[in-house]
């Protein structure tokens, strides 16, 4: 985006299959009432909702159930996701997609690319998403979002609206990292997407690091994509979401990571997911992702 009061289009997607636990369907609605209409309205910039409509229920393949648990819902979401991007960016908007669990990026990437062939992803997460239903010890599609989006894993969600892979891996950055599964650090090196752990950004420091993130996912990039797991910020400033891990990002280096994304001027796209208002104290994740989307789009002390 050229950042010239980009006109935003919120898609909440209010789904929870993809995880372990419900509560993160609850994330649209948590974040809507922590003020997300009104900071955009403080931002001065053209706003609406998509209107999203719960698709209807695909018959699962119980085979399927242990690798991939709820895939048939997890694809209707994900086609029906897919879909409502790719009319958002049609109409030139930014689609900011309001999670759910992090399966819904599958969507969103995948409609994203409809219209941005060489996009860059910027992944800010605890986790890498970088298991296939061969890897995950879970069997949960969350932990498979970016996999698929590299052509890694089922064909069904891969080749969501056809092309696969949807990205490459060297437009590809990871940030805030601190759990990962033994396939997913294959992955890491098989593909070869870059990724910066809590180790790193205690080394080089948040600015030093996202300076790369940036360089990275950009080069040669048409725009660039952020899809941003709360639970890479550390639990005690964001308690609630599914899968809390200790050592995360502290609200500093989370905003600052915005700041310098909206800064380079090449986000065409974004993601907020895993606020899960059931785990969350007084709100406290939920106006967290508000302030975090208003630093993404321009939001600034002075
Ligand atoms: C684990 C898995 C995950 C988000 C947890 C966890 C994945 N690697 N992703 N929370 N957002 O189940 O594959
Ligand atoms: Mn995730
Ligand atoms: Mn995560
Ligand atoms: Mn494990």
């Amino acid at each position: 985006m050229n950042n010239e009061r980009q006109q935003v289009t919120v898609l909440p997607v209010p789904f929870h299959y993809g995880a372990s636990k419900p509560g993160a369907s609850g994330g649209p609605e948590a974040v809507l009432q922590a003020g997300l209409a009104e900071k955009l309205r403080h931002l001065n910039l053209p706003h609406s909702l998509f209107p999203w409509k719960e698709p209807a229920e695909l018959a699962t393949d119980r085979r399927s159930l242990e690798r991939m648990r709820n895939w048939g819902r997890v694809l209707t979401m994900s086609e029906a996701v897919a879909e409502a991007v790719q009319s958002i960016m049609e109409s030139e908007a930014l689609p900011l997609t309001i999670g759910g669990d992090h399966s819904v990026s599958i969507g969103t990437i995948a409609g994203v690319t409809a219209h941005v062939q060489q996009l860059g992803v910027v992944w800010i997460d605890a986790h890498a998403d970088l298991n296939t239903p061969q890897t995950s010890h879970t069997g949960n599609l969350h932990g498979m979002a970016l996999a698929a989006s590299l052509g890694l894993g089922d064909t069904r969600f891969t080749e969501l609206l056809g092309r696969s892979p949807k990205l490459q891996p060297k437009r590809v950055v990871l940030v805030g990292v601190r759990e990962l599964d033994e396939g997913e650090k294959k992955h890491i090196y098989e593909t070869g997407v870059t990724c910066f752990t809590m180790h790193d950004i205690d080394r080089h420091g948040m600015g030093r690091v996202m300076e790369k993130a940036i360089a990275i996912a950009s080069y040669g990039s048409e725009g660039v994509h952020v899809s941003f797991d709360i639970d890479s910020v550390d639990p005690g400033e964001a308690p609630g979401t599914g899968t809390p891990v200790r050592g995360g990002l502290n609200y500093r280096e989370a905003h600052l990571a915005m700041e310098m994304l909206y800064d380079c001027g090449m986000v065409t796209s974004a993601d907020i997911v895993e606020v899960n208002p059931l785990l969350d104290t007084n709100g406290r994740t939920a106006r967290l992702a508000v302030e975090l989307i208003g630093s993404l789009l321009g939001e600034r002390i002075l």
